[in-house]
């Protein structure tokens, strides 16, 4: 398993759960300085990444560019992938399809979390999982280009009413045509929605695909009361590979959720 950091560029987004939010390159830097192997960026939009620059400067601080959060989409643009509006479903596709353009080069993938359509969308329920799974197939596609899968993350109720548990999610991707699609295990939305978050891992066995890794008060890893121990078992259990990336509320500031998170990876992966 992987050491990954999430660093937030959306002024927008201040209050939400984002370890690192002063900078690209300095946050990149304080990254590869704590011992973080990826970064996960969540950019306002394509236009924030300039994929020669970024390239430069993961290259110069030695670190992976694990993914691209797509949630400005929703948060910035008001754009969602279950919108019931055609042309606005189209938009959003193609906001999607413009991040997976931004992290495909750095061999990053691109994650669909809020965009799959907020807990108040409106429409037909039926209808909005349609479309979500449409939406899914065309990033899906795109993403081969790159030979990255794309990534979907099931949120808790309060957030989403698509997919809101493991089991739904797999359910979701294995109703796709496409197999380029895995999941996103957010321990802090699995809290809210699992009976046994560890279980709930195994049986997502080959779809889970990255994990945010996040104490149950969504504090970094080691400020809450989740039983990590049989979260890592079970990681083992199903040889996931992929990476463990904090994204948690930076506190008490950044630089000190970083290093708590660094140092809960390296007790859970190498104990
Ligand atoms: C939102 O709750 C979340 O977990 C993010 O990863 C999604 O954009
Ligand atoms: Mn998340």
């Amino acid at each position: 398993m992987k050491s990954c950091v999430t660093i937030s560029l959306v002024e927008e987004a201040r209050g939400g759960p984002f370890v690192l939010w002063d900078g690209l390159e300095s946050s990149i830097n304080l990254a590869a300085e704590l011992g973080y192997e990826a970064v996960e960026i969540f950019a306002p939009g394509p236009e924030a990444i300039d994929i020669d620059r970024l390239g430069t400067m993961l290259e110069k601080a030695q670190i992976k560019l694990a993914a691209l959060g797509t949630g400005a989409g929703w948060v910035k643009h008001r754009l969602q992938l279950a919108d019931p509006d055609s042309s606005k479903r189209e938009q959003a596709k193609a906001f999607v399809r413009s991040i997976i353009d931004a992290a495909g080069p750095l061999g990053a993938c691109a994650i669909i979390g809020s965009m799959q359509g907020p807990s108040g969308h409106t429409g037909d329920a039926d209808e909005s999982r349609k479309y979500l799974a449409e939406a899914l197939e065309d990033g899906a596609e795109q993403a081969k280009r790159y030979d990255v899968p794309l990534i979907y993350e099931p949120l808790n109720r309060y957030e989403t009413k698509q997919c809101c548990t493991v089991a739904e999610g797999v359910a979701l991707l294995e109703s796709l045509q496409s197999d380029n699609v895995r999941l996103l295990c957010d321990l802090f939305h699995m809290n809210i929605e699992e009976q046994d978050v560890s279980k709930a891992l195994i049986e997502g066995g080959k779809w889970v695909g990255h994990i945010h890794f996040v104490d149950s008060n969504r504090r970094p890893v080691g400020l809450g009361h989740m039983q990590f121990g049989p979260i890592i078992d079970a990681l083992r259990q199903i040889n996931y590979q992929g990476y463990l990336c904090a994204e948690a509320f930076p506190y008490p500031n950044p630089e000190e959720a970083a290093r708590q998170t660094i140092r809960a990876f390296q007790y859970w992966t190498q104990s």
